[in-house]
């Protein structure tokens, strides 16, 4: 493992032993050799048959309460996002017993690291519409330039101009 630490790290909760009850593994004493931030994913593997996953409550993971879980995993090979920094998360086995036997983890999150700003950040909270329409290509809205045409009509009227002009003076004369 070798990989920069400020990417995102998936962590093996209980390393390779997993999440079990077999081996009195101190969860609490794995979780506090690590450090969590957001972004990094927590993965329990486990035999499904025997354990599975909940997300609980402070109070609920210190008295090892199974019936209102925050969230519950079953897959026995469950990825678990880390949303947010500086955090508590709380996770149990949900099997009779098993949180009393010692198969719970507490997960404290870092605060934020104040020089590494995470890839992925929080969705947006509102993706703002684009207000102001788009740009129109513009259309040839300004008509050809008349000079041509005023020009013709120009010397059309001096010519009518110029013939009455020339009819005044004859009849004049
Ligand atoms: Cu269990």
């Amino acid at each position: 493992m070798a990989a920069a630490s400020s990417m995102a790290a998936t962590y093996d909760v209980g390393d390779t032993a997993g999440w079990t009850t077999i081996g009195d593994i101190n969860y609490d004493e794995w979780a506090s050799s690590k450090t969590f931030h957001a972004g990094d994913t927590l993965r329990f593997v486990y035999n499904r048959d025997y354990h599975n996953v909940l997300q609980v409550t402070s109070s609920n993971y210190e008295s090892c309460t199974t019936t209102a879980p925050l969230a519950t995993y079953w897959t026995g090979n469950d990825a678990i996002p880390i949303m947010r920094d500086d955090d508590h998360l709380y996770f149990i086995c949900g099997i009779p017993g098993h949180c009393e036997m010692g198969q719970k983890v507490e997960i404290q999150v870092a605060a934020q690291a104040p020089a590494i700003s995470p890839p992925l950040a929080t969705p947006p909270p509102t993706s703002t519409p684009s207000a102001t329409p788009p740009p129109t290509s513009t259309p040839s809205a300004t008509p050809p330039p008349p000079s041509k045409s005023s020009a013709s009509f120009l010397s059309c009227s001096l010519l009518v101009g110029l013939v009455g002009a020339a009819t005044y003076l004859i009849f004049m004369h």
